[in-house]
């Protein structure tokens, strides 16, 4: 009877084990499954993509984000927004990997994702040119690649999936018209000197606003510019460029182009050290800034007319980026180029609307509300 007895503790002691053993085994198999979740790791094509539901109940997409870096507050708005958009809550692993403004560490990121075979790209390009290659190698491993904000110049149109982003151009052109209309309105007739700071050298948005400015002072015979320098779109070496500038010309300096509002930081800055006045009136010897992008402080600063007129560019990409990648993923073609619509501020009453090949475009007249409910 003990015998008995003994044999079947014997055989509980196995039994507990044998479940123990088994329910371990079961977390182990459970582990490597939870993190390819976790992590987002399924290989889901352009076309697999709506298989890539049933590869992972979840749906989590791994979405490579290829920055440019943290030059301006712009910037910062805009990493936020993509960020922010591709949450885990909603559905994404984001890998994001800063360029810190070269072009050779975005490439280094394109092939990083590449070789990760993530289910799709975001290309913020820092620069048009130079991307055939990787964007190429993209495609061949079937990598869907959303550029977005600035552009990408490629031989073949089809090398990337969709661009989404801002008509530099015409944001140049509100920006020119502006200030020819804004003259008009003083019945401004002398001769007109301009310095113009320029954003990162060969970038869609240096290139769209330097051209409207061109075409600008060809239109206006009066219009003299002084001097044009790269500032890379940041406050400090806005600073700087334009404390030479005003060393240079001293007060022959009237307006000021500035390719994004944290170089009007900087050149502002530079100005009143120089003892000069930022403003729009001319006649008592004000520099009138010009800015673009429309942040927050530089709202601020134009609702006192420091900044005479900013033309906005809008940052808020991840809501619109997420749209895309979901269109993407049921199979649907998104357009090949997307603009975004964007305004243009003015705490001055005139011009409140102006020309640009015909149309017209409304001026905004800032308030303290506006900027209250600014996001960025
Ligand atoms: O204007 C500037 C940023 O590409 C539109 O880059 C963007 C520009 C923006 O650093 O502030």
């Amino acid at each position: 009877m003990k015998g008995f007895r003994r044999c079947l503790v014997l055989l509980l002691v196995l039994l507990v084990c044998l479940t123990a053993c088994a329910s371990a085994e079961d977390k182990n198999t459970e582990t490597p499954a939870e993190t390819e979740k976790e992590t987002g790791s399924i290989s889901a094509g352009p076309e697999d993509g709506v298989d890539s539901v049933a590869v992972n109940p979840k749906g989590t997409l791994t979405i490579g984000f290829v920055m440019i870096g943290s030059e301006s507050d712009w910037r910062i708005a805009c990493n936020r927004s993509v960020e922010e958009a591709f949450s885990r809550e909603n559905g994404y692993y984001l890998v994001m990997r800063d360029g810190q403004q070269k072009q050779e560490n975005q490439m280094k990121a394109m092939r990083e994702f590449i070789d990760m075979d993530v289910d799709y790209i975001l290309l913020n390009p820092v620069a048009e040119n130079g991307w055939d290659a990787v964007l190429q190698e993209a495609r061949e491993a079937g990598i869907p690649v959303v550029v977005f904000d600035r552009k990408v110049r490629t031989a073949d149109p089809d090398a990337y999936t969709t661009w989404i982003g801002s008509d530099f151009l015409l944001e140049g052109r509100r920006a020119c018209a502006w200030l020819e209309a804004f003259l008009e309105s003083r019945q401004y007739q002398d001769r007109l000197n301009i310095v113009h700071l320029q954003g990162t050298m060969e970038s869609s948005a240096q290139i769209g606003r330097t051209r409207a400015l061109d075409e600008a002072l060809r239109r206006n015979r009066r219009w003299n510019l002084l001097e044009r320098k790269p500032a890379e779109f940041t406050t400090a070496k806005a600073k700087e460029v334009m404390a030479d500038m005003l060393k240079l010309y001293g007060e022959r300096i009237q307006v000021v182009y500035c390719e994004n509002d944290n170089m009007a930081y900087g050149a502002i800055d530079s100005i009143e050290r120089a003892g000069r006045n930022v403003g729009a009136n001319l006649e008592r010897g004000d520099v009138l800034v010009i800015s673009f992008d429309a942040v927050r402080h530089a709202m601020e600063l134009a609702l006192k007319d420091d900044i005479a007129v900013v033309t906005e560019c809008d940052p808020l990409y991840g809501p619109r980026l997420t749209q895309i990648i979901q269109q993407l993923k049921r199979g649907e073609v998104p357009d090949h180029e997307i603009y975004v619509k964007e305004a243009q501020f003015s705490a001055i009453w005139e011009p409140s609307q102006v020309m640009v090949n015909g149309i017209a475009h409304k001026v905004t007249k800032l308030t303290e509300e506006i900027i209250e409910n600014r996001a960025y």
